[in-house]
């Protein structure tokens, strides 16, 4: 195991605080009708910063859910102009170039979790170095998808690290209801594969976890399942009120252990981390976030745009559909 330097949980520190900035700002753009309904990162950056971070992002691959993009930019600057411009309700968001190697969201819970074993499949049949990363929620955790891939990820040995985001809740229902185990790592006893639970506010922890596992994917000993407890200390969406059922007792003993604040106190007392220092990140990565919003919306599309690269050619009925789209729907570049 290699425990991250404090210059490299600094760079961890960086992602994540810009992450925790952008998330605050596209809420209020949310709010103002700017941008479309949107999944708060808020409490599970840690967890993903220092997973992207134990990732080499030319030769590995992260396969997000939908929460992850704000800190994900260790992969390429791309991932955030792609989240915004996703947000902003233009398709081209749901693409990224092919030299970034971070897959498009998904909404469908845990689809992606079968991809990313065929993926990873597909690299060692190819005598690929790399590693998939596939990160999924709790809730998530309870589709078929996620069983067929981890049964199958074990036979195969796939290079592929499944990450498990417990936050405890999946909208409004809590963990309790969503499985009678004991931890959810524990399922990878079934599938013959390490299973481990770690501590997902703690950055270095998860590195290490993340890092470990890539180690053994990447020498052929196949798959591991890594569970990171977090708590998730914002609504589930932007559609959400979860005053109405999270117990604010639990929020305000989880927001003691509020990730940022956590790696920030580490690095302070370390001499790496200062308000001034906070402040400047701050400040650029709102900078950024805002020149990506205007050129976003700057950028204009047609209505039928949306049924774009669903075929090579449009079957019969996505034609009479996309020439309805043209004649009924307006143009333009505002959002969706
Ligand atoms: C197949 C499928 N079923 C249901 C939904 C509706 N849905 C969207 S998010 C969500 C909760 C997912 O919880 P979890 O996997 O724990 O992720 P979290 O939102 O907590 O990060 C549900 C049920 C969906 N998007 N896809
Ligand atoms: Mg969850």
């Amino acid at each position: 195991m290699a425990r991250p330097t404090d210059d490299r949980l600094r760079t961890i520190l960086v992602d994540m605080v810009a992450a925790r900035t952008q998330a605050g700002r596209l809420w209020n753009l949310q709010r103002q009708g700017r941008i479309g309904t949107l999944a708060p990162i808020d409490g599970h950056e840690a967890t993903f910063a220092a997973a992207a971070h134990a990732l080499d992002p030319t030769e590995d691959w992260f396969l997000p859910q939908y929460r992850e993009p704000l800190a994900l930019q260790h992969f390429g600057p791309e991932v955030l102009e792609q989240y915004v411009l996703y947000n902003v309700g233009h398709p081209d968001g749901s693409r990224l170039p092919e030299s970034v190697r971070v897959a498009p969201l998904q909404i469908s819970l845990a689809t992606q979790v079968p991809h990313a074993v065929g993926l990873a499949w597909g690299m060692r049949l190819r005598d690929e170095p790399g590693v998939v990363l596939v990160s999924f929620g709790d809730g998530s955790s309870s589709e078929g998808d996620v069983h067929e891939a981890m049964n199958l990820a074990g036979v195969l040995r796939a290079p592929v690290v499944f990450l498990c985001v417990n936050n405890q809740w999946a909208i409004s229902t809590p963990l309790s209801l969503q499985t009678a185990a004991a931890s959810l790592a524990d399922r990878a006893v079934g599938y013959g594969i390490p299973g481990v639970t770690v501590d997902g506010n703690d950055a270095a922890a998860v590195f290490d976890a993340v890092d470990e596992a890539r180690a053994r994917a990447r020498s052929g000993g196949g798959p591991t399942l890594v569970e990171t407890t977090v708590y998730r200390l914002a609504a589930h969406t932007t559609a959400d009120d979860p005053t109405r059922y999270v117990p604010p007792e639990d929020l305000e003993a989880a927001r003691r252990d509020d990730p940022v604040e956590r790696l920030a106190a580490h690095l302070q007392a370390a001499g790496l981390w200062n308000d001034e220092a906070r402040a400047t990140v701050e400040a650029e990565a709102l900078d950024l976030l805002d020149r990506l919003v205007d050129r976003a919306e700057a950028r204009t599309t047609t209505p039928d745009e949306v049924m774009d690269h669903c075929f090579v050619v449009d079957t019969q009925r996505m034609a009479r559909q996309r020439q309805e789209l043209l004649e009924t729907a307006p143009a333009g570049g505002g959002p969706p």
